[in-house]
């Protein structure tokens, strides 16, 4: 079903308690609504990237203090992964900061890393630049779940923050992924210093993405010293509560991810933001290079909450697996 601007654009401007009670029906009816996909991220190849993204600590454009790290050996990565899983992680996100993908060795060990988490049963996600037909499919007969590749903005005002790659290369991209069979892990920003008119337009692109991402992230800007968005205004937290209602009623059977920024949202905000649909979240005191939320006060708030983590690739085929409940 394919929305229209008008479509968004009225539904971002409902009221924002109507938009929360008709989103939260929305996840009641596609989701346990008391479960929270629990996540780890880890940065397996760190620093020295040639996009000029304005927000990312990552890149040689920007002054951000990191110390840059080549790709990470396999069973290093697979050692964090299987602490991931003690700790109650479900699925396991590994990123480059890479333009895009190349073939060769590097490639090569990041499809073991892939069957590697793959055979623990976690889901395995990856996220390495741009990428092609033939190398999707590489990662998908490694075993790979899904591919996170943002569009960030809209595509209105998405050459403010980066020049270096095109709205059409990273739509490219998210085709290459769905000719392979992988699912799209896909969504964007907010606090970029963008309008709600752009952040409608983000909206609209994303559902009417063909097939729908299986998982939606919304990040909210980590001011990042050193890069041109140091210093951006706060986006109010409320337009963070519409804009993850209004996706979770446009993308039914979605994961409405939150990912970067919740160390600065209190937990009543978050609890909100679970109302109105959100239902996976980044645990670990680390994103990739930015901090986050200790595991333990993630627990403690799924606990107040009466929520529970949820169980690993339920009502999914997991065929292949041996270790998957
Ligand atoms: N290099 C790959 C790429 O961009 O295609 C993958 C890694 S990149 C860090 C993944 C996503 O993280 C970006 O698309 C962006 O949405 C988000 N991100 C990066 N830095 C951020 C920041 N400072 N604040 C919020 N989100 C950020
Ligand atoms: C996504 O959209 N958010 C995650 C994940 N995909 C890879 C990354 C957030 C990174 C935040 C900045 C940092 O820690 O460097
Ligand atoms: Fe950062 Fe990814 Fe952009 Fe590179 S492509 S600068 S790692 S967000």
């Amino acid at each position: 079903m394919t929305h229209t601007i008008e479509e968004v654009r009225a539904l971002y401007h409902r009221p924002l308690l109507d938009l929360v009670y008709e989103a939260a029906g929305v996840h009641r009816a596609h989701h346990a609504a008391d479960e929270m996909q629990m996540c780890t991220l880890l940065s397996i190849k760190t620093g020295g990237c040639t996009e000029d993204c304005g927000y990312c600590s990552q890149s040689v454009h920007n002054d951000a203090p990191l110390e840059k790290e080549i790709l990470m050996k396999t069973d290093d990565v697979l050692e964090q992964a299987r602490k991931a899983k003690d700790s109650g992680s479900t699925r396991f996100c590994m990123g480059a900061a890479w333009p895009r993908v190349l073939d060769g060795r590097a490639f090569d060990r990041v499809c073991d890393m892939v069957k590697g988490v793959s055979d623990m049963g976690m889901e395995p996600c990856v996220t390495l630049g741009m990428l092609s037909e033939d190398q999707a499919k590489r990662l998908k007969e490694a075993g790979l779940k899904a591919y996170n590749h943002n569009l960030d903005t809209s595509r209105e005002f998405y050459d403010k923050v980066i020049t270096t790659r095109g709205y059409d290369e990273r739509l490219e991209t998210l085709e290459n992924v769905a000719k392979a069979g992988i699912s799209a892990c896909c969504g964007g920003i907010l606090g970029l210093g963008e309008s709600e008119e752009d952040r409608i337009s983000l909206l609209h692109t994303l559902c009417n993405l063909d097939p729908q991402p299986e998982s939606v992230p919304i990040n909210m800007l980590v001011p990042v010293e050193g890069t041109p968005l140091a210093n951006a205004p706060r986006l109010d937290i409320f337009e963070w509560i519409r804009c993850i209602a209004v996706a979770r009623i446009l993308m039914p059977k979605a994961m409405v991810r939150l990912s970067a920024g919740r160390l600065e949202i209190s937990k009543e905000a978050q609890a909100l933001a679970f109302m109105a649909g959100a239902n996976a979240i980044f645990t670990g005191e680390k994103l990739l290079t930015t901090p986050n939320p200790e595991k333990d006060a993630d627990y403690a708030l799924l606990d107040e909450l009466g929520m529970k983590p949820r169980a690993p690739y339920q009502d999914e085929d997991i065929s292949g697996t041996s270790e998957a409940a």
